[in-house]
């Protein structure tokens, strides 16, 4: 076990830390002393020489106001209580000194309004795209209030590339389109903007891959060059029939801004590659029916084939607020058959986008084929929500007579109650890999910065590991999203940790070396300080210096060695009249120093079943986190801009703010190695 000594603060830092132990935590014994490991011990499957005593490390404590992730913290505390009579004061006063200032200038007429103008600090801060009713990017309004502009450098913006996720060499990416495996290959297609880092002139960028991690960029394969998507070759999936022929459908948004569905199909089956693309020449195969307006009919899913042996595919709209997927039937993807009947909607959920719908086993390790029915399936129907930018599903049984799917539990239906991944993610798109007999889901990580610092940085956005997805037959209410086995390959030397006991309070280095590729596997035990009393109503939302008696505690990701910059992933837990409960959280609100990125506090409840210890695995790769609660039951992907806690500089430490528990973590720390991702030496071959 790990020897964790406890000494006192520095005079400077003890009165600091007092003050504010008092009002956070006025019972805790705990949080008057400050603790760090003396030495962490860690066991080396491969040599490490790195290993010294850790300097100090201050608990972490409130910083700012972190924005909203499950329930409110319910008990407010004397600190905050302060705070806000503090800042009432400061309005009041600000508001008298507003009046009297303005009552010594002339009214303008009413004729005389001068317009009020933008803030000046984005160039660029509008969205592209939104005007054409899809998502691009999306956090323009969340960056509105945020004022000043961070000087970047380009070390920085090089830094923020990954070494292991997929991305362009350079420009913007959104949805991945069509994935599938084919002759011996995987392809990815996605939305692809080749002139620029900001969304518009969508093609299909296509990169294939022998393994899903290392991938070769191959050309475009479709690009606007028809009536029916000159303004867009947008979203589409791949069905590959029972004799391996691959008909592709995607969105064309047309001349006129119409939403249409197109068929391409590869104009050369024996090329594994899949180079050259045919765009069928009687598109578009389907265009808006009366009833639905003209740009919300988009994103055709797989398709799967019913007991009548007629194929059927969904595609995502809306009537006025109700999110609604729509049926369609075929039997040679050129003419359709609209059903009367949706197959889901649920009313006040928007428009919904990148549908996916797929079957899953209840007892099994294997993925099924989109046309897989019978007893012991079930079947996911996700959608992503325009309105929210947030990718939910739900589970549900599937009839196949009638085309029609009804969710389990109809308080957790699609868009009110799950969601795919509760970080920075949107329009996932599932495929079944025949190779491997799994199903596999992409999601696109999105931008939290300006696109003027995109248009600097020259891209944007990246695509998550792909994840393998099964139904959770322990908790038979959620699936379970992992990375898929073939990241291992990239494992380097790694470093264990076992039993490192973090008390109150203490913020613990991992001495791992430089932090920044990094596939992390944790466990957490806890052992009750006090009485466990009961605490109602605490989530993810007050962040990770929220504390209370069991938590938050985890890990401090990209953060630098003066903890000013960090990315805490945590859990926190409450005993609740109702039982345990236990949060899976990210907080990015100090995940960079820059004033002009969008931080949040994210994350939610995770099933903590009987005699299950918490844990979690984290692939940290540069600016992106992905982090897997509970086997994957609950994932968060984040996009953070560290500007200090960048290359040598990003560090890994344990932490509990918890008050009322000691912490006892076990680690498998791997260094990973960056994936060959480079262009296809069609030259070569
Ligand atoms: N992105 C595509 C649309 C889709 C949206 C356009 C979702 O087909 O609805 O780039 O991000």
């Amino acid at each position: 076990m790990a020897v964790v000594t406890k000494l006192p603060l520095s005079s400077l830092a003890l009165s600091f830390h007092l003050s504010n132990s008092f009002y956070l935590n006025p019972i805790s014994p705990f949080s008057l002393l400050f603790s760090f490991s003396f030495s962490t011990h860690p066991k080396m499957d491969t040599p490490y020489h790195h290993l010294h005593a850790p300097p100090h490390y201050p608990p972490l404590l409130p910083q700012e106001q972190p924005s909203d992730a499950g329930p409110p913290a319910s008990h407010r505390k004397p600190f905050k209580g302060f705070a806000a009579i503090l800042a009432s004061v400061i309005f009041l006063l600000s508001l008298v000194a507003l009046i009297i200032n303005q009552t010594q200038k002339p009214l303008p007429s009413q004729n005389n309004i001068v317009p009020t103008s933008k803030p000046t600090s984005f160039s660029n801060p509008e969205p592209r795209g939104v005007a054409e009713g899809v998502s691009a990017k999306s956090n323009s309004h969340l960056l509105r209030n945020i004022k000043g502009s961070y000087n970047w450098t380009n070390a920085m913006f090089t830094w923020q590339r990954t070494s292991f996720h997929f991305q362009p060499e350079k420009n913007w990416m959104n949805d991945p389109n069509g994935p599938l495996f084919y002759k011996g290959w995987y392809h990815l297609f996605y939305q692809y903007n080749p002139d620029s880092a900001v969304w518009g002139n969508i093609t299909w960028g296509h990169a294939v891959s022998a393994d899903l991690i290392h991938w070769l960029y191959l050309p475009i394969a479709m690009v606007p060059d028809q009536w029916y998507d000159i303004n867009g070759v947008w979203t589409g999936s791949a069905t590959i029939l029972p004799d391996g022929q691959i008909v592709m459908l995607y969105t064309g948004s047309t001349d006129k801004s119409v939403q249409v569905q197109n068929l391409a199909y590869p104009a050369d089956p024996s090329d594994p590659l899949l180079l050259d693309w045919v765009k069928y020449p009687g598109n578009p195969v389907l265009v808006p029916p009366r009833h639905i307006g003209p740009k919300d009919f988009r994103d055709p899913t797989t398709a799967w084939a019913g007991p009548d042996g007629k194929w059927r595919l969904t595609i995502g709209s809306k009537i006025g607020k109700t999110g609604i997927s729509l049926v369609y039937q075929t039997t040679d993807f050129k003419t359709y058959e609209l059903l009367d009947e949706y197959l889901h909607a649920v009313p006040g959920t928007g428009m919904w986008e990148c549908v996916d719908f797929y079957p899953v086993a209840i007892n099994g390790s294997v993925g099924l084929d989109t046309s897989a029915t019978g007893p012991g399936i079930k079947h996911v129907l996700k959608a992503s929500l325009d309105d929210t930018k947030v990718d939910h599903y739900a589970i549900g049984t599937y009839n196949p007579e009638n085309d029609k799917w009804t969710p389990d539990n109809p308080e957790e239906d699609v868009g009110i109650g799950l969601k795919w991944d509760y970080g920075r993610y949107y329009a996932s798109k599932s495929f079944y890999d025949p190779y491997k007999k799994r199903r596999i889901v992409w999601g696109w990580i999105n931008e939290t910065d300006t696109e003027s610092d995109d248009l600097e940085k020259g891209w944007a956005s990246v695509q998550t590991i792909p994840r393998t997805v099964l139904y959770d037959n322990k908790t038979g209410s959620n699936v379970v999203q992992w990375p898929v086995e073939e990241i291992e390959s990239l494992r380097q030397n790694s470093t264990v940790f076992e039993e490192v006991v973090v008390e109150p309070g203490s913020v613990v280095p991992l001495d791992i070396g430089v932090a920044t590729q990094l596939d992390i596997s944790a466990e957490f035990e806890t052992e009750l300080l006090g009485s466990g009393a009961t605490e109602e109503g605490y989530g993810c939302s007050g962040g990770a210096v929220d504390r209370s008696a069991m938590g938050p505690f985890g890990l401090l990701v990209n953060a630098h060695d003066s903890l000013s910059e960090l990315t805490p992933i945590f859990f926190r837990s409450s005993n609740t009249t109702n039982g345990t409960n236990t949060y899976f959280c990210t907080d990015e609100t100090r995940s960079s120093l820059a004033p002009d990125v969008f931080k949040q506090v994210h994350g939610s409840k995770v099933p903590v079943l009987q005699g299950e210890k918490l844990s979690m695995r984290i692939l940290v790769d540069h600016s992106i986190v992905e982090s897997f609660g509970q086997g994957g039951r609950t994932v968060i992907t984040s996009r953070i801009y560290p500007t200090k806690a960048i290359y040598g500089a990003a560090r890994l430490f344990l932490f509990n703010n918890a008050t009322g528990v000691n912490v006892k973590a076990t680690l498998k720390i791997w260094r990973l190695n960056s994936a060959f991702i480079h262009p296809f030496p069609l030259d070569q071959i």
